[in-house]
């Protein structure tokens, strides 16, 4: 872990002041619009870090009934003249814990709070944010950008916030832009807190599977001005686990709207971002959802049904299998005909599930060497993950007709 001060008079921290003011503006306003504007192939589901910058939320809710809590360590040298290495030798580390817990309410609906300890902008100690957020437009793998809307209250500058969040994916890269409103701004100091807009753009470089590079700047353009905030951040995917971590650095000490959108002046804090999905109630038995493990909607068979037992209609059934293993759907994109049921076999010895992106259906958890069943009676291309693991992605297109080609008829098509 890299920690060293940042004062006001370091050379280090003066460049990139000066180099944010100038351009980080109107970069920021081509990182809010270009992901609103442009319309590309590929985007996916959004993951926890891998999918976003630091200081950036994006546009990712958690699956209904799961829980979902990150945890972000930030921390500074304090001191006189001190630097990293008077660590060993007087100088105080000090931690700005922050967390925020989600819940998945509903379909693309999350309530939760953020909690930033030891706020440089509060004045106060802490911060505390409940928040909703709507996942208003997913992303649908070959169509516009995701969307989310937010609505928060920041109990310390006692102000409504609002954050209207967008994503966007072009292969490798990610791009993140997001217009926030306060009622009441973290102000310095001086005059009451009014009004402000602020505007937040972040970037994602995809390395591996399992690493990438992010960034974001934002700051205030409208109402009382403020230091431009910025993060920077190795993102990793932690495999074979549902997890991901980020070693960070940024001049924000707080994680809520307000906090990420005001820099702390002269101050670079280093630090690293834990998140930690609770994938389904299911996998804690009965203790929090005693539905789960029975069928509780009439499209997905209870996780104990014998699925490999031949339907009475066994005849005209089409079934084609996939294998789940190495945490990678077997093939991630599927061509079939309309009335195809696709049979996945989970190969992985953790669980996964078969989760439609759009939350019309999903999978109990498919256990190892359990298996899953979901017949795609109409056309249309459907994408889905796996909710432990995000990043399992694929597709499934169901097309009218057959591919063993029937007779044409004189209205077949
Ligand atoms: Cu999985």
């Amino acid at each position: 872990m890299h920690l060293r001060i940042e004062t006001a008079s370091r050379t280090s921290a003066t460049p990139h002041h000066a180099v944010c003011h100038a351009g980080a503006r109107a970069l920021l306003l081509l990182a809010v619009f270009i992901p609103a504007a442009v319309v590309v192939p590929a985007a996916a589901v959004a993951q926890p870090v891998l999918d976003r910058s630091p200081n950036m939320a994006g546009t990712w809710v958690t699956s209904p009934r799961n829980l979902f809590f990150e945890i972000s360590h930030r921390f500074q040298v304090v001191g006189g003249d001190v630097d990293v290495t008077d660590i060993f030798d007087g100088a105080k580390i000090v931690n700005y814990p922050t967390f925020l817990l989600a819940y998945g309410l509903l379909e693309n609906v999350n309530i939760g709070f953020r909690y930033s300890s030891n706020s440089a902008l509060a004045g106060g100690p802490n911060e505390w944010q409940p928040y909703a957020t709507w996942g208003a437009v997913r992303s649908t793998g070959g169509a516009a950008p995701s969307l989310a809307l937010t609505g928060a209250w920041n109990g310390a500058a006692q102000s409504v916030d609002v954050e209207l969040s967008s994503q966007i994916r072009f292969g490798r890269l990610g791009l993140l832009g997001a217009v926030r409103g306060f009622s009441q701004a973290f102000e310095n100091a001086a005059d009451d807190g009014e009004a402000a807009l602020a505007l937040a753009g972040g970037a994602v470089v995809s390395i591996t599977r399992y690493l990438a590079l992010a960034g974001d700047v934002a700051g205030r353009v409208a109402g009382p001005s403020g230091d431009l905030a910025w993060s920077a951040g190795l993102q990793v995917g932690i495999p074979y686990t549902p997890h991901t971590f980020s070693l960070l650095a940024t001049n924000v000490s707080s994680g809520t709207l307000q906090g990420t959108s005001t820099g702390v002046p002269g101050v670079v804090y280093w630090g690293f971002e834990f998140t930690i999905p609770f994938s389904g109630f299911a996998r804690w038995g009965d203790i929090f959802d005693p539905d789960e493990g029975s069928s509780t909607t009439g499209a997905v068979p209870p996780p104990q049904t014998p699925l490999l037992a031949p339907p009475a209609a066994a005849t005209e059934r089409r079934v084609t299998e996939l294998r789940i293993s190495g945490l990678r759907y077997e093939r991630t994109e599927l061509r079939v005909p309309v009335g195809t049921t696709v049979r996945w076999i989970n190969r992985d010895p953790v669980a996964h599930t078969v989760t439609a992106d759009d939350g019309a259906w999903t999978s109990p958890l498919i256990g190892p060497g359990d298996v899953f069943e979901h017949t795609f009676s109409t056309s249309g291309e459907f994408l889905y993950h796996c909710t432990p693991h995000p990043f399992m992605q694929a597709r499934v297109t169901v097309v009218e007709g057959r591919d063993t080609p029937a007779p044409q008829t004189p209205d077949g098509r």
